[in-house]
């Protein structure tokens, strides 16, 4: 679709007023070092600030996206320019509570929207993801194939997606999001399916091995996050008129478990990696694509991924032994 977009704002300036929502997530706490990085000023917002060091001296507010009247009064107080909007919960998590899922990502992204609406934000970026997609799939997956996914989390993913385009197009909001694929960083996961690939280096490296929850052959994309922040920065400031559509796949590497395996021995020597199937979270698997085309993103935003699968073991191995060692005091 060719999106429409609100007034043009002063995109490629630091100094933005950035909120972040989910700020305390896996994506949400490297994103805000990196805003701030760029200049960004930079709020906080999660259900629950963290504790200690962890919050990085950053004001911070609690939020529960479910309630509307919680999000227009931090909107209100705020106005920001920039809204990422990154709370959900995810795959794994989500099936096992699919109501309080569809409230925190279905009516959160709706009254997030809403309140962008009401209270002048400029931007919202979205973070869809690779569970908007479902079985049948081609084996490059593009941006504009069928959205069938099994999961309460991939429909409320399709759903914001949709809800975004609806205000880009009704309320002249500049909506823009990426389909992200499994991450992988120095902060662990929280819920999802894509976690064995993570979990593959950091169980390695705390206890000498890992039982995934899949199949050897299972494959899907991943990325490695230095990558995700660069493309949530890059799309943000990218020049409007050269977006064509709101929603985009980006992808890095495509390795099976088997071969995260063989590279998790290959930097952890010794590490012992079985296998065992868990029936529900493999099916999800199995829907998921199993590598994306990103072709609108490279020619619409010049979008790139830096790392391989290699490149990224040898920059995280380092960072997850230090968090296992410390998980081990
Ligand atoms: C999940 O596994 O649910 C997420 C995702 C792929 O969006 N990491």
């Amino acid at each position: 679709m060719t999106a429409s977009h609100g007034p043009v704002g002063p995109h490629t300036t630091p100094g933005r007023k950035v909120l972040v929502t989910g700020a305390g997530g896996q994506v949400g706490l490297d994103l805000l070092q990196a805003l701030r990085a760029r200049g960004d000023q930079v709020f906080a917002s999660d259900l629950a600030p963290p504790s200690g060091d962890a919050g990085l001296g950053l004001p911070w507010s609690s939020l529960d996206v479910t309630r509307a009247t919680q999000v227009d009064a931090l909107f209100a107080e705020l106005r920001p320019d920039v809204v990422y909007h990154l709370a959900a919960i995810l795959s794994a998590t989500g099936e096992r509570d699919p109501l309080r899922t569809y409230a925190v990502n279905q009516d959160g992204t709706l009254h997030v929207l809403e309140a962008a609406r009401k209270f002048g934000v400029r931007q919202v970026i979205f973070t869809s993801t690779i569970a908007v997609f479902g079985p049948g799939l081609p084996p490059l997956v593009g941006d504009d194939v069928p959205l069938r996914p099994t999961t309460m989390y991939g429909v409320t993913k399709v759903a914001g997606e949709l809800l975004g385009e609806y205000y880009s197009r009704r309320h002249g909001l500049d909506f823009r999001g990426v389909r992200f694929p499994g991450l992988l960083s120095a902060v662990l996961p929280g819920g999802g399916t894509s976690d064995y690939a993570p979990l593959m280096y950091y169980e390695s490296l705390r206890t000498g091995g890992y039982e995934a929850f899949c199949r050897p052959d299972s494959q899907i994309p991943l990325m490695y996050m230095p990558d995700a922040l660069r493309a949530l920065v890059e799309l943000s400031l990218a020049p409007r008129e050269r977006l064509g559509r709101c929603i985009y796949n980006i992808a890095a590497f495509s390795p099976t478990a088997q071969e995260i395996a063989d590279e998790v021995a290959r930097v952890v020597p010794g590490a012992r990696i079985t296998f065992k199937p868990d029936p529900a979270r493999q099916a999800i698997l199995d829907s998921w694509p199993r590598a994306l085309d990103d072709t609108c993103a490279r020619r619409d935003w010049d979008w790139r991924p830096a790392w391989d699968l290699a490149r990224m073991s040898d920059d995280l191995t380092p960072k997850l032994a230090a968090l296992a060692a410390r998980a081990g005091e």
